[in-house]
C-alpha cells in the first residue's frame, strides 16, 4: 500500500484503512486490495478487447458456422469468469467479516455506548478487578485481542477506527461487537461514521495502544476515585462544581457528583481531548468549554451554566487537576 500512500498522502496517518496497524484492519486492507485488483484486471481486459474489436478489420466472408461456435465459446467463458470472480469476492468478504467480529473469549471487553455526540466507555470487571467508566478515549494493550461491544443511547452511530479495526454500527436496543487490536504503539483516531445529528462531525474517538505495563498502570489509575484537590483554587473549584448543576449531569467518583447525562469526569485531566476530539485538554480549553459549550460545539447537550469569573477559573483548575 506504500504506493498508494506515496501518490495519495491523505491515505496515510493515524486514521486510515490503507495504513493498518492491527490484525482486523489488515484483513480489511487485504479485502480492499483484492477487490480493487480484481476490478482493475477486469476493466483492463474489457478495454483491451474493446480496443482490438475497434482496430481489427472485419474478416471477409468468414465461415459463419465456425464463427457462431467461437462466439458461443467466448460468451460461455465470460459468464463463467464473471461467476468465479463474484463468488471469489463474496467468499473473501465473508471471511473478512468473520475475522473482524468481536471475540467472546477476549480477556478484555470494552463497551462503547454512543451518545449524541460523545462516546461513553465502560471497561468490564474481570475476576476481582473492578471495571470503570470513562469517555472518548480508549486505551488498549498492544498485541491483544480486545472485544468492543457497541451500544447506543439514542440514534444509530458507527464506530470506525480505520487503522485498527473494521467498522460497525451502534444501534439502539441491540449490542454489536467488533475486534480491536493493535500491533504498533501509537495514538489512533476514529470517527463516528454514521450521520447522527448536528455535531456528528465532532464525534471523534482516540485509541491509545501501549505496552501492557503502561496499559495496566493507566487502568489502575482509572479504577481509582478522583484525586482530592490539593491546590486551594482547585478545592474551591470542587466546591463550586458540586454546588452548581454540573454535578447533576456529571460523575466524579469519590464525590457526591453522580450525574449520568454527560461524560464521567473522574479523570478528565488525564484525557487528551475534551468534547469528543474537539479541543486538546488544557486549563484554557477547559475554561473555554465550560464558559460557553454552545459556541464551541453548537447544539451539544451541555447547557451554558452561568458562573462568575472566579468560579470559572477555579472549576477549570479543578477539572485540570483530575488526572
Ligand atoms: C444538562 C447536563 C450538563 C450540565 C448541567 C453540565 N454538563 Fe458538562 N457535559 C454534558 C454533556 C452532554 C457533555 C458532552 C458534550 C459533547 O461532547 O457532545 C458535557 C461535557 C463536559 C466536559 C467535557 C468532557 C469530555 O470528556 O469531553 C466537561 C469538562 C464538562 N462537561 C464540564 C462541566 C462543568 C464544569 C459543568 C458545570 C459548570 C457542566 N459540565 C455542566 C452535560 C452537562
Ligand atoms: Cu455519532
Amino acid at each position: 500500500m506504500s504506493v498508494i500512500i506515496a501518490v495519495a498522502p491523505g491515505c496515510s496517518g493515524n486514521q486510515s484503512a490503507l495504513n493498518p496497524h492491527g490484525a482486523p484492519a489488515i484483513h480489511v486492507e487485504h479485502l480492499i486490495i483484492g477487490t480493487v485488483a480484481a476490478c482493475t484486471a477486469v476493466w483492463i481486459l474489457v478495454m483491451v478487447i474493446l480496443g482490438l474489436a475497434l482496430l481489427r478489420r472485419r474478416r471477409a466472408a468468414a465461415d459463419s458456422a465456425k464463427s457462431e461456435a467461437r462466439l458461443t465459446m467466448t460468451v460461455v467463458a465470460a459468464v463463467v469468469a464473471t461467476g468465479v470472480i463474484i463468488a471469489g469476492l463474496t467468499i473473501a468478504s465473508f471471511y473478512t467479516t468473520r475475522s473482524i467480529g468481536g471475540p467472546e473469549s477476549a480477556a478484555l471487553t470494552i463497551t462503547v455506548r454512543g451518545q449524541q455526540w460523545w462516546w461513553q466507555i465502560f471497561y468490564a470487571s474481570s475476576g476481582a478487578t473492578p471495571g470503570f467508566q470513562t469517555a472518548n478515549e480508549i486505551h488498549i494493550p498492544l498485541g491483544e485481542d480486545v472485544n468492543i461491544r457497541l451500544e447506543s443511547a439514542d440514534v444509530i452511530h458507527s464506530f470506525w477506527v480505520p487503522s485498527l479495526a473494521g467498522k460497525q454500527d451502534l444501534v439502539p436496543g441491540r449490542s454489536n461487537s467488533l475486534l480491536l487490536r493493535a500491533e504498533k504503539p501509537g495514538v489512533y483516531r476514529g470517527q463516528c461514521a454514521e450521520f447522527c445529528g448536528l455535531q456528528h462531525s465532532h464525534m471523534a474517538i482516540v485509541v491509545i495502544a501501549e505496552a501492557p505495563v503502561d496499559y495496566e498502570r493507566w487502568a489502575a489509575a482509572q479504577r481509582g476515585d478522583a484525586m482530592v484537590p490539593a491546590d486551594p483554587d482547585a478545592a474551591a473549584g470542587q466546591a463550586a462544581f458540586l454546588a452548581k448543576p454540573c454535578a447533576a449531569c456529571h460523575t466524579v467518583r469519590g464525590t457526591p457528583a453522580n450525574g449520568t447525562t454527560g461524560p464521567d469526569l473522574t479523570h478528565i485531566g488525564a484525557r487528551q481531548t475534551i468534547g469528543a476530539g474537539l479541543l486538546e485538554t488544557t486549563r484554557g480549553s477547559l475554561a473555554a468549554w465550560i464558559a460557553d459549550p454552545q459556541t464551541l460545539k453548537p447544539g451539544n447537550n451541555m447547557p451554558m451554566v452561568p458562573l462568575t469569573s472566579v468560579e470559572l477559573q477555579n472549576i477549570s483548575a479543578y477539572m485540570e487537576s483530575l488526572k
